[in-house]
Protein backbone atom coordinates (compact mmCIF):
# COMPACT_ATOMS: atom_id res chain seq x y z
CA UNK A 1 0.00 0.00 0.00
CA UNK A 2 1.71 3.17 -0.87
CA UNK A 3 1.71 5.90 1.22
CA UNK A 4 0.09 9.56 0.11
CA UNK A 5 1.98 12.57 1.88
CA UNK A 6 0.28 15.67 2.25
CA UNK A 7 -1.24 18.35 4.26
CA UNK A 8 -3.57 21.21 5.08
CA UNK A 9 -2.73 24.77 4.39
CA UNK A 10 -2.91 25.81 8.19
CA UNK A 11 -1.72 29.00 8.91
CA UNK A 12 -1.51 29.19 12.51
CA UNK A 13 1.83 30.43 14.25
CA UNK A 14 3.12 31.00 10.65
CA UNK A 15 5.32 34.00 9.58
CA UNK A 16 4.79 34.98 6.04
CA UNK A 17 6.74 37.11 3.95
CA UNK A 18 5.00 38.27 0.94
CA UNK A 19 6.82 40.14 -1.90
CA UNK A 20 4.57 42.67 -4.52
CA UNK A 21 5.55 44.50 -7.68
CA UNK A 22 4.01 47.91 -8.14
CA UNK A 23 4.37 47.32 -11.89
CA UNK A 24 0.50 47.39 -13.05
CA UNK A 25 -0.67 48.04 -9.98
CA UNK A 26 -4.36 47.80 -10.38
CA UNK A 27 -3.90 44.13 -10.67
CA UNK A 28 -1.61 43.27 -8.47
CA UNK A 29 -3.17 45.37 -5.22
CA UNK A 30 -6.40 42.90 -5.81
CA UNK A 31 -3.63 39.96 -5.55
CA UNK A 32 -2.35 41.22 -2.63
CA UNK A 33 -6.16 41.59 -1.45
CA UNK A 34 -6.65 38.04 -2.25
CA UNK A 35 -3.29 36.70 -0.80
CA UNK A 36 -4.09 38.50 2.38
CA UNK A 37 -7.87 36.93 2.47
CA UNK A 38 -6.57 33.49 2.19
CA UNK A 39 -3.90 34.12 4.85
CA UNK A 40 -6.33 35.47 7.22
CA UNK A 41 -8.98 32.84 6.53
CA UNK A 42 -6.06 29.98 7.06
CA UNK A 43 -4.99 31.41 10.32
CA UNK A 44 -2.30 33.28 10.25
CA UNK A 45 -1.93 36.99 12.38
CA UNK A 46 -2.08 39.92 10.83
CA UNK A 47 1.16 40.98 12.75
CA UNK A 48 3.18 37.86 11.31
CA UNK A 49 2.93 38.92 7.54
CA UNK A 50 4.80 41.55 6.25
CA UNK A 51 4.53 42.68 2.59
CA UNK A 52 7.97 44.28 0.92
CA UNK A 53 6.90 46.44 -1.83
CA UNK A 54 9.36 46.51 -5.42
CA UNK A 55 8.98 48.14 -8.61
CA UNK A 56 8.35 45.36 -11.20
CA UNK A 57 8.23 41.29 -11.11
CA UNK A 58 11.81 41.48 -12.43
CA UNK A 59 12.91 42.51 -8.97
CA UNK A 60 11.33 40.01 -6.82
CA UNK A 61 13.75 37.64 -7.08
CA UNK A 62 16.17 39.70 -5.40
CA UNK A 63 14.21 40.97 -2.78
CA UNK A 64 12.74 37.85 -1.72
CA UNK A 65 16.03 36.62 -1.70
CA UNK A 66 17.09 38.86 1.03
CA UNK A 67 13.41 38.51 2.89
CA UNK A 68 14.26 34.21 3.06
CA UNK A 69 18.30 34.95 3.94
CA UNK A 70 16.58 36.40 7.51
CA UNK A 71 15.25 33.33 8.42
CA UNK A 72 12.18 35.25 9.52
CA UNK A 73 9.66 34.09 7.43
CA UNK A 74 7.95 30.10 7.14
CA UNK A 75 7.38 30.87 3.61
CA UNK A 76 7.32 33.56 1.07
CA UNK A 77 4.80 34.50 -1.57
CA UNK A 78 5.65 36.52 -5.00
CA UNK A 79 3.01 38.59 -6.51
CA UNK A 80 3.06 40.07 -10.03
CA UNK A 81 1.76 40.48 -13.54
CA UNK A 82 3.39 40.25 -16.70
CA UNK A 83 1.68 41.49 -19.58
CA UNK A 84 2.63 40.40 -22.99
CA UNK A 85 1.85 43.54 -24.58
CA UNK A 86 3.79 43.86 -27.72
CA UNK A 87 7.18 43.63 -26.75
CA UNK A 88 10.05 41.21 -26.10
CA UNK A 89 10.57 42.96 -22.82
CA UNK A 90 7.62 40.46 -21.42
CA UNK A 91 9.63 37.62 -22.10
CA UNK A 92 12.82 38.95 -20.19
CA UNK A 93 10.89 39.63 -17.33
CA UNK A 94 7.90 36.99 -17.04
CA UNK A 95 11.55 34.66 -17.73
CA UNK A 96 13.75 35.84 -15.48
CA UNK A 97 11.04 36.21 -12.59
CA UNK A 98 10.00 32.80 -12.88
CA UNK A 99 13.58 31.37 -12.68
CA UNK A 100 14.88 33.58 -9.86
CA UNK A 101 11.95 33.21 -7.39
CA UNK A 102 12.35 29.37 -8.33
CA UNK A 103 16.06 29.65 -7.68
CA UNK A 104 15.68 31.49 -4.18
CA UNK A 105 12.91 28.42 -3.41
CA UNK A 106 15.68 25.19 -3.66
CA UNK A 107 18.73 27.48 -2.31
CA UNK A 108 16.80 27.90 0.94
CA UNK A 109 14.93 25.03 1.27
CA UNK A 110 11.56 27.21 1.71
CA UNK A 111 8.35 27.76 0.20
CA UNK A 112 7.97 30.19 -2.42
CA UNK A 113 4.80 30.56 -4.04
CA UNK A 114 4.77 31.71 -7.71
CA UNK A 115 1.64 34.17 -7.71
CA UNK A 116 2.86 36.24 -10.53
CA UNK A 117 0.33 36.40 -13.56
CA UNK A 118 1.81 36.35 -17.11
CA UNK A 119 -1.12 37.04 -19.47
CA UNK A 120 -1.56 38.53 -22.89
CA UNK A 121 -3.74 41.08 -22.00
CA UNK A 122 -4.89 43.30 -19.01
CA UNK A 123 -8.11 41.73 -19.31
CA UNK A 124 -6.97 38.15 -19.04
CA UNK A 125 -5.03 39.60 -15.81
CA UNK A 126 -8.19 40.68 -14.20
CA UNK A 127 -10.03 37.54 -15.04
CA UNK A 128 -7.33 36.10 -12.36
CA UNK A 129 -6.72 38.52 -10.00
CA UNK A 130 -10.83 38.40 -8.23
CA UNK A 131 -12.97 38.18 -11.39
CA UNK A 132 -14.10 35.45 -13.23
CA UNK A 133 -11.18 33.20 -13.27
CA UNK A 134 -10.37 33.23 -9.30
CA UNK A 135 -7.92 35.13 -7.58
CA UNK A 136 -4.16 33.92 -8.18
CA UNK A 137 -2.98 35.87 -4.78
CA UNK A 138 -5.19 33.83 -3.15
CA UNK A 139 -4.30 30.52 -4.53
CA UNK A 140 -0.45 31.68 -4.46
CA UNK A 141 -1.14 32.30 -0.44
CA UNK A 142 -2.96 28.54 -0.10
CA UNK A 143 -0.18 26.70 -2.16
CA UNK A 144 2.51 28.16 0.50
CA UNK A 145 0.92 27.16 3.92
CA UNK A 146 0.33 23.78 2.45
CA UNK A 147 3.70 23.32 1.20
CA UNK A 148 4.96 24.47 5.04
CA UNK A 149 3.29 21.51 6.17
CA UNK A 150 3.71 19.08 3.78
CA UNK A 151 7.74 19.82 3.50
CA UNK A 152 7.30 18.37 7.49
CA UNK A 153 5.48 16.01 6.68
CA UNK A 154 8.07 14.80 4.26
CA UNK A 155 10.55 15.40 6.46
CA UNK A 156 9.42 12.82 8.51
CA UNK A 157 9.20 9.77 7.10
N1 LIG B 1 7.18 44.53 -14.70
C1 LIG B 1 6.05 43.87 -14.35
O1 LIG B 1 5.91 43.51 -13.17
N2 LIG B 1 5.10 43.60 -15.27
C2 LIG B 1 5.22 43.96 -16.58
O2 LIG B 1 4.28 43.68 -17.38
C3 LIG B 1 6.38 44.66 -16.98
N3 LIG B 1 6.53 45.05 -18.36
O3 LIG B 1 5.71 44.69 -19.21
O4 LIG B 1 7.49 45.74 -18.72
C4 LIG B 1 7.36 44.94 -16.00
N4 LIG B 1 8.50 45.61 -16.32
C5 LIG B 1 9.35 46.22 -15.33
C6 LIG B 1 10.37 45.26 -14.77
O5 LIG B 1 9.77 44.32 -13.90
C7 LIG B 1 11.43 46.03 -13.96
O6 LIG B 1 10.82 46.68 -12.88
C8 LIG B 1 12.19 47.05 -14.79
O7 LIG B 1 12.70 46.45 -15.98
C9 LIG B 1 13.37 47.66 -13.99
O8 LIG B 1 14.29 46.65 -13.58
Amino acid sequence: MPRTLQAEPNGDGLRIGVALARFNQAITDRLLAGALDALGRHGVADDAIDVARVPGAFELPLCIERMAATGRYDALICLGAVVRGETPHFEYVAGEAARGIADVARRHDLPVAFGVLTTDTVEQALARAGGERGNKGYEAAVTALEMVHLLRVVQKF
